[in-house]
């Protein structure tokens, strides 16, 4: 059923959701991240002549984009097609995104007079945005969330200092360490900007939301925790009256699972190098620590993940048994009370080669499973 109150859907009966927030959903739900893009013939022919940035402004094709692979894999969640640097460009920062490398800015912010000359983001900027969403709801069913999604202020920081993608994020570690007062001062130029991009996309009725802090794995906690938490802790608390899960994600974040939690998320995403009950058991001993003699429930989370986005090459008895593997974990941690729910997913994004037939059928064996 639907209800709908402005442009949010009240959905009763959509298994992410119900993972989400510890209910018993009618089938393990799972979506891909980058499940939209070069996997699908049908993607790289609506791109064939238009910029990866163009295309996430034009509402009919990025709402077109979005659907691609819902309705080719069956898949429990569409994920927004947009990039993380959108709000960026919307707010007319000169930057594009590379074919092949990804987001390259015309100039790096590395001082104070850069910092200070970024600008904020308007709610017009990002109308063809919430335009698209409009158009995705529309086509979107009712057990089928419509997830939207911002980059957190270290990943966004990382390519504004860089200058672009980087293997080290050794510029963006030498700022936060020689001038943690300048550091600092960054992140609170870009934390409204990504609770704007956020809450441009709840006002246009997205279902649920997930900040990905793609390279926070590189950060030793103790760095995380002064430079990075209490930012991305900010955006939650900013999007938490909308009421829809929130899911935290960062590539290789082992280390960082209890602190990423201390953020404030419903849903915590796991890349594939850890099994999810032990990542489970991170989050609750990190959190039941915080939360010491609080109701014990606030202690534990909905798990997301982790399929290793590689085994979608390996074929489909190796794809089976990791498949069957990764369930078990997550259902053991639910049991032990150590997790709320399980969301399948990649531990990372599906690889631009993999073939979009192996995709569909993971997605059967997961339903299946
Ligand atoms: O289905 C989907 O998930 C598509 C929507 C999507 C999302 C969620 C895109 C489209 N980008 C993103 C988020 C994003 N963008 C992240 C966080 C998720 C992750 O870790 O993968 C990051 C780090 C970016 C930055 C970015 N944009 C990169 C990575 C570069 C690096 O540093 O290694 C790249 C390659 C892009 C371009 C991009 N974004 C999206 C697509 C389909 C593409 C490739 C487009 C093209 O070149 O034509």
């Amino acid at each position: 059923m639907i209800v709908r109150m402005n442009n949010r859907r009240t959905l009763t009966d959509a298994p992410i959701l119900d993972a989400a927030y510890g209910r018993t959903p009618s089938r393990r739900p799972v979506w891909f991240m980058r499940q939209a893009g070069r996997s699908l013939p049908e993607y790289r022919e609506v791109r064939k002549d238009i910029g990866m940035l163009d295309s996430c402004f034009r509402p009919e094709l990025l709402a077109e984009i979005t659907m691609q692979p819902v309705r080719r894999h069956d898949v429990d969640a569409a994920i927004l097609f947009s990039d993380i640097v959108v709000p960026l460009k919307a707010a007319g920062v000169n930057l594009d995104i590379v074919p092949g490398r990804g987001p390259v800015m015309d100039t790096p912010v590395r001082s104070e007079a850069d910092i200070k000359a970024l600008p904020e983001v308007t709610e017009e900027q990002l109308a063809p945005v919430a335009e698209g969403i409009g158009l995705i709801l529309q086509e979107l069913n009712d057990t089928q969330a419509l997830i939207g999604f911002a980059g957190a202020p270290f990943t966004l920081a990382s390519y504004l200092i860089e200058g672009g993608p980087s293997r080290n994020h050794e510029r963006t570690k030498a700022l936060m360490h020689s001038d943690p007062e300048l550091w600092d001062h960054l992140m609170q130029k870009i934390t409204p900007m990504v609770i704007a991009f956020l809450r441009a996309q709840i006002g246009a009725g997205v279902d649920a939301i997930q900040l990905f802090d793609s390279w926070a794995g590189y950060l030793t906690e103790r760095d995380y925790r002064r430079f990075v938490l209490p930012y991305s802790k900010e955006i939650f608390q900013a999007v938490a009256d909308a009421g829809i899960p929130r899911i935290h994600f960062g590539v290789g974040t082992g280390e960082l699972l209890g602190a990423m939690a201390e953020a404030g998320p419903e849903v915590m995403g796991v890349d594939w190098r850890v099994p999810l009950d032990v990542a489970a058991n991170r989050i609750r001993a990190t959190l039941s620590d915080v939360h010491r003699g609080a109701d014990p429930a606030e202690n534990s989370l909905a798990l997301q993940g982790n399929l290793d986005p590689a085994i979608l090459f390996a074929g489909e008895d190796a794809m089976t048994q990791e498949i069957q593997r990764i369930c078990s974990e997550a259902d053991r941690a639910i049991k032990r009370g150590d997790a709320r729910g399980h969301i399948f997913n990649l531990g990372h994004g599906v690889l631009p080669n993999t073939d979009a037939d192996a995709i569909t059928r993971a997605v059967e064996i997961i339903h299946a499973t």
